[in-house]
């Protein structure tokens, strides 16, 4: 028995290594929401992947252990219950259960606590397309432009059905209701172009209701948004 907890320690342990690996080779985060959602995501895969492979492992390992043989005899005495083990099994999961609940509190503390910004834009959704309207008044449809590293705060409605605007490398969702305004942000840490794309089932035109995100590098235009001047 004890060569067979190693064996599964061992196993634990190389699970642990790919997750490590893993969670490196996704590249480094675009935004600090998307860097939060990947941290949670991270430990509820590693403590799912642990809690997986020990079930699992205790099952196969009873199944072949404690097989019929041909010679059988039930034992004389049938332990039908186990004051320890039943604690065990129940804080276990508490313990879990908490870990979980913590992490996602202060995942949502991180994702959804707007911070400080000087740069509102409008986010206008309609059957199919996406219109920004910027701080100066400017507007742009299907291409949104923001500086590098500048809290960019979005206020998203739609003009006539609901909407969902969708940012996957940002890992950012949120719905354009018709009268009712939503509040978003994001900071975007690298420079790049990324989709936009609408999540939410809006009528025929829905799948080609895409926008780009255009990100710039700070200093080489003169308004932290907006096209290029
Ligand atoms: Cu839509």
């Amino acid at each position: 028995m004890g060569r067979l907890v190693r064996r599964a320690a061992l196993v634990v342990a190389f699970l642990f290594l790919i997750i490590l690996i893993l969670s490196n080779a996704s590249g480094q985060a675009v935004t600090p929401g998307r860097e939060a959602q990947d941290r949670l995501f991270a430990l509820v895969l590693t403590l799912a992947l642990i809690i997986g492979v020990v079930v699992e492992g205790l099952l196969i390992a009873a199944i072949i252990l404690f097989r019929r043989k041909k010679e059988f005899h039930l034992p004389s005495r049938v332990k039908t219950g186990d004051r320890r083990l039943e604690f065990i099994w129940t804080a276990l999961p508490v313990v879990v259960i908490a870990i979980l609940a913590g992490a996602t509190i202060s995942t949502l503390q991180a994702t959804d606590t707007i911070p400080e910004g000087n740069v509102y834009i409008e986010v206008s959704a309609q059957q199919w397309l996406w219109e920004f309207v910027y701080p100066d008044g400017n507007t742009s449809q299907g291409l949104l432009r923001v500086q590098a590293n500048e809290v960019v705060i979005l206020n998203i409605t739609s003009r006539d059905v609901i909407h969902s605007v969708f940012i996957p490398a940002f890992g950012l969702k949120v719905d354009a209701v018709p009268g009712r305004v939503n509040q978003y942000w994001f900071k975007a840490e690298q420079v790049g172009e990324y989709q936009i794309q609408c999540a939410e089932y809006c009528g025929v035109g829905h799948y080609g209701m895409l926008a780009s995100l255009e990100v710039f590098a700070e200093g080489s235009q003169s308004l932290p948004y907006g096209p290029a001047d």
